[in-house]
Parts: structure tokens; sequence; C-alpha cells
């Protein structure tokens, strides 16, 4: 099915469009990674480029990250229902300062998918909360960041775990958009993922 026409209404910020859109492609039998990675995805990355062009504000970021969000709801059913189930419980949150959450729920969202427990810890999350997780039984830490500025709150977490007599307990993997390989060694992560499948395979190598 061509998802031009859903690419656009994300661009255009509108969620009703976008719903009628991703049901219109389901509907049809388009794949539901193939909605979400050539219509949702590939539009917020335009999105982004025009961000970065000037020819967008914030605003407009946020109503089409809505819109997308909207029709994330709408894929989510059809995201996780493929998973394979495996045993584990992961807690998931985007770091201290940082407000982006749609990749974070996408990983979210394919763990509890492959039959992980997900605690969610929302975004905006101090590494306090990261330890109390860990302490209630989290096994993997997700940590998500999509700034520059706020990726060191990464290293902050780990340096938590580790004051909290804790680091050895918990596996920590990392994502978002400027986090790379590099530093997530750099930090004394145990993996970096680029994507949220890819997070989902990370997770499975880690803790099985
Ligand atoms: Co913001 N923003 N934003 N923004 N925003 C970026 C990130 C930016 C790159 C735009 C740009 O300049 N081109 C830029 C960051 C520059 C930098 O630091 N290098 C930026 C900026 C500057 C800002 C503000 C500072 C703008 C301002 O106010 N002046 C501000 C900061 C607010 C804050 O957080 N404190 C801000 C605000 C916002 C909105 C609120 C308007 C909105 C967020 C809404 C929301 O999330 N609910 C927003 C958006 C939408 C974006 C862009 C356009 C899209 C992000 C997104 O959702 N992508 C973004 C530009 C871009 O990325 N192209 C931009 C889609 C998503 C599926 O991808 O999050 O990368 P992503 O997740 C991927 C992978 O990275 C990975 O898997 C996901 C799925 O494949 N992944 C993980 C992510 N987390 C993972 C964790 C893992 C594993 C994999 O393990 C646990």
């Amino acid at each position: 099915m061509d998802l031009t026409e859903l690419y656009n209404s994300v661009i255009d910020g509108d969620a009703p469009q976008v719903q009628a859109g991703v049901k219109a492609a389901l509907a049809q039998g388009t794949a539901a990674e193939v909605i979400l990675n050539e219509g949702l995805i590939a539009a917020m990355n335009e999105v982004g480029r025009r961000y970065e062009e000037g020819e967008f504000y914030v605003p407009e970021m946020l109503v089409s990250a809505r819109a997308m969000q909207a029709g994330l709801a709408l894929l989510k059913p059809s995201l996780v229902e493929s998973g394979v189930k495996a045993a584990g419980k992961i807690a998931i949150g985007t770091v201290k300062g940082d407000l982006h959450d749609i990749g974070k729920n996408l990983v979210a969202m394919m763990l509890e998918g492959a039959g992980y427990e997900v605690q969610d810890l929302g975004v905006d999350v101090p590494p306090q909360t990261f330890v109390d997780a860990v302490q209630g039984g989290a096994q993997v830490i997700g940590m998500s960041a999509l700034l520059t500025t706020t990726m060191s709150n990464m290293k902050n977490t780990i340096q938590a775990l580790n004051e909290a007599g804790i680091r050895n307990q918990v596996k920590v993997v990392i994502g978002g958009a400027p986090v790379t390989e590099d530093y997530s060694r750099q930090i004394g992560a145990d993996a970096y993922s680029p994507d949220a499948s890819s997070a989902v395979r990370t997770v499975r190598q880690l803790i099985g």
C-alpha cells in the first residue's frame, strides 16, 4: 500500500487522518512494521529535518509527535502480538531532563510484545528512580536520551547504581538518536541498541 498519505498526515500533525491511515493500511494487510518504519518513523525523521532547517518550530514538532502517538496506539496490538514469550522484568525510562518519549514507548512496546514485564518509568527520570526499580526487582534497566545535553544522565544513573552497590545485579541497555556504541562502552553500560527491534534482541542476549 502507498503510505504517502499517512506520511504526510504525520508531518501535518493531523491525528485523526493518521489514525484513519493506519486503520486503512492494516485493513489492506500491510505489515505493522512497514507502517511503522515507512509511514510513521520516516515522517518523524522528515519533521526533524525540517526543524533543523528552520522550516518547523517546536509547536509543529509537538503536533506531529502527537499525531504519531495516535497512530502508534492503533499499531500497538499488531506490533506486540507476534512476540515470543520470555521471562524477565525490565524498567525503562527517558533520562532526567529529557521529555522525548516516542522512541522509549516503542522500545517498551516491543519488549512487552516479546513477553517481558515492562515497568515504564516515564520521562525526566532521575537516577534514584532507576535505582529504586532495580531494588524492586528489575533485571534490566533501559535508558533513552534524545538530547546531547541529557546523555550524561545515563552515566550519572550508572554511577548511582554503583553507589547503591547494585550495579552487578542489573544489565543496562541504552539507546536514542545521539547515543552510540562507543558512548555505551565509555560509560560502562552493558549494551547499546540503535532501534526498538534490536533492543529486544539485545535484552534476549543479556537475560535470555
Ligand atoms: Co525534540 N529534539 N526537542 N522534541 N525532537 C530532537 C531530538 C532534535 C534532534 C531535533 C533537531 O534539532 N533536529 C533536537 C536535539 C538536538 C541535540 O541534542 N543534538 C531536539 C531539540 C533541540 C528539542 C528541544 C530542546 C527544542 C526546544 O525546546 N528548543 C526540546 C527539548 C525538550 C526536552 O526534552 N527537555 C524538544 C522538544 C520536542 C517535542 C516535545 C516538541 C517533541 C517530543 C514529543 C515526545 O517525544 N512526546 C520533539 C520531537 C518529536 C523531536 C524529533 C523531531 C523526533 C524524535 C522522535 O520521536 N523520533 C527529534 C528529531 C529526530 O530525531 N529526527 C527531536 C522518532 C522515534 C521513533 O525515534 O526517539 O530516535 P527515536 O527512537 C528510536 C531509536 O533512537 C531507538 O529506538 C527508537 C525506535 O527505533 N531508541 C532506543 C530510543 N530510545 C531507546 C532506548 C533503548 C534502545 C533503543 O534502550 C533502552
